[in-house]
């Protein structure tokens, strides 16, 4: 018979396995042969909940980013978590990121910043997300860390950078890192690219805290994919959409080609994400991921150099 514990302990196993190429950070590129094409292989992702999990495994996708808010909810009590532990364990793919981070109620910067409050909401959710095997946390959370107007800036990025320099031995203690979102301007007023973000993570200095490069944002932003160079190994974790409906790949035909050969160069070893609306998931997604494949895939340029 197969109790409780022991199906949990399968399960945990299980999508132990399947982060292994994240974990052991094994080559995400295909074998390197020296000539023709070479395949650029991250886990793809998306971001939903995981009621999905059926539709995501059969059309073939890796894992699933789930919402901080959602899934972990820190602050409600330790049964209300047991029920989602039980649902993200079992749902046949591993829950690998987690993004809306903190309640907008909860302040990060300004005259209310709450850092005491949000130090404790961090341990509960890093806490638990060590339990589904959550490996990223995506610090996005607009609401959270706009500046409100009139603050000073240059005090609220200091709020911000000795924020998260308490939260990263907290993440470092349940192994877990946290990925600083830039994200655009009509979002928040706080870290709108990836050079900002950067320039944070480097002022916190922790390797557990790291940056995210939402290519939707950075589209949005008009950043190039020359930032993501100048990043270079700070970006721990990626999302991706369209940029002018924030559409799944496939849909307007946006060309990211040149943002994966950015991360190419910067020997990027993280998964994607693909976050965006959809009309139907389930017509949408098989679509998007063969694109995210095709566009996956360049020729061996570098020979002609
Ligand atoms: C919001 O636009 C976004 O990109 C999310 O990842 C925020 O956590
Ligand atoms: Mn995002």
């Amino acid at each position: 018979m197969i109790t409780k514990h022991s199906r949990r302990s399968f399960l945990r196993q299980t999508c132990t396995a399947a982060l292994a190429p994240i974990v052991t950070g094994y080559s995400v590129f295909g074998e390197d042969t020296g000539v023709g094409p070479q395949v650029f292989r991250p886990l793809i992702g998306v971001c939903t909940s995981v009621r999905q999990a059926p539709l995501l495994r059969e059309v073939g996708i890796d894992y699933i980013e789930e919402s901080v808010r959602r899934l972990l909810i820190p602050d409600r009590p330790e049964e209300e978590f047991a029920t989602n532990l039980e649902a993200a364990l079992q749902c046949g793919l591993p829950v690998i990121a987690n993004n809306g981070f903190l309640p907008g109620s909860l302040k990060s910067t300004g005259p209310d910043s709450d850092h005491e409050g949000v130090l404790e909401y961090a341990a509960t959710a890093f806490r638990r997300a060590e339990q589904v095997g959550i490996k990223t946390i995506v610090f996005g959370s607009s609401g959270s860390r706009s500046i409100p107007e009139g603050f000073d800036r240059d005090r609220a990025e200091e709020q911000f950078v000795s924020l998260l320099k308490n939260m990263g031995p907290l993440a470092s203690a349940h192994d877990v890192v946290v990925a600083v979102e830039p994200l655009q301007r009509s979002e928040t007023n706080f870290i709108n690219t990836v050079v900002e973000g950067a320039r944070i993570v480097r002022a916190v200095s922790h390797p557990n805290i790291r940056l995210l490069a939402d290519i939707f944002h950075m589209l949005r932003m008009e950043e190039p994919p020359d930032h993501i160079r100048l990043a270079g190994e700070l970006i721990c974790h990626l999302h991706i959409a369209e940029k002018a409906r924030r559409t799944p790949p496939g849909v307007e035909g946006d060309d990211f080609r040149s943002y994966f050969q950015a991360l190419k160069d910067i020997g990027y070893r993280g998964a994607i994400s693909i976050e965006c609306g959809w009309d139907s998931m389930s017509e949408q997604l098989p679509v998007a991921l063969k694109t995210l494949r095709e566009q996956l895939v360049w020729e061996r340029l570098s020979l002609l150099k």
